[in-house]
């Protein structure tokens, strides 16, 4: 089978780019805290990549709490949730950005690969900022109004936005969610984490760093297969 060129390749940002995800979890700890809820460790590979409200909606589910909050609350306690979590990574610079980041960006740019941002976090532009990447991005995905991962949404927007297919197009995730979104948008899916946890993806590498340029070469070429 004849793969098509790559002219798009999507990134997700936490626990892809950078190490936000356990600021996530540290402030949904924190949360849960108040309601006398001691969140497991375990139970943070279902909110990676996963809406703000609908991570709050999961860990009530889980702890049979849903019926104990009204609407209101909820808000309030989405709006808590955020602030700790904007207070964590205040502090963040570039010198947070994962290593190999910028390398990879260089050469998808030398390619002629355009490069977007899929990212579930309204926070998201304000870390690309902190970070000094914004430049790098020819799109970002606004995700109001998209349905949350697993859902192909946040994906097929930035693929839209170019006018190109699934087949010309990559995303790369760390949450089994976000690798689900793209599986379900029909791109090629790159995780980046455990290889057990993302066994659905097409590829898998411990971290940006760790995927050979060798090897991105060859994808977005498109070589028959
Ligand atoms: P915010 P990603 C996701 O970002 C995080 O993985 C997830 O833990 C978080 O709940 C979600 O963003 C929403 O983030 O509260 O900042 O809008 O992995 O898709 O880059
Ligand atoms: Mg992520």
């Amino acid at each position: 089978m004849q793969s098509s060129r790559v002219n798009l390749v999507i990134f997700d940002l936490d626990g892809v780019l950078t190490e936000t995800s356990k600021f996530h979890f540290e402030s949904w700890k924190a949360l849960a805290k108040k309601f006398d809820v001691d969140l497991d460790d375990k139970f943070e590979v279902h909110l990676k990549g996963v809406s703000r409200q609908a991570s709050l909606e999961r860990i009530l589910k889980e702890y049979g709490l849903d019926s104990k909050f009204s609407e209101e609350e909820k808000k309030l306690l989405l709006v808590e949730k955020n602030r700790h979590y904007q207070q964590l990574i205040s502090h963040m610079t570039k010198d947070d950005l994962f290593n190999g980041v910028i390398d990879c960006f260089t050469f998808l740019k030398s390619q002629g690969v355009r490069i977007a941002l899929g990212s579930a976090s309204k926070n998201a532009p304000r870390l690309l900022k902190t970070h000094e990447i914004s430049d790098y991005f020819d799109y970002v995905v606004d995700p109001r109004g998209l349905k949350s991962k697993p859902s192909p949404d946040i994906f097929l927007d930035a693929m839209k936005h170019f006018n190109l297919n699934p087949s010309e197009c990559i995303g790369v995730e760390d949450a089994y969610a976000g690798v689900s979104a793209i599986n379900q948008a029909g791109m090629t899916s790159i995780g980046i984490g455990n290889k057990e946890e993302l066994h659905h993806s097409d590829y898998c590498f411990s971290s940006i760093d760790s995927i050979p340029i060798t090897f991105l070469k060859t994808l977005i070429k498109g070589d028959s297969s």
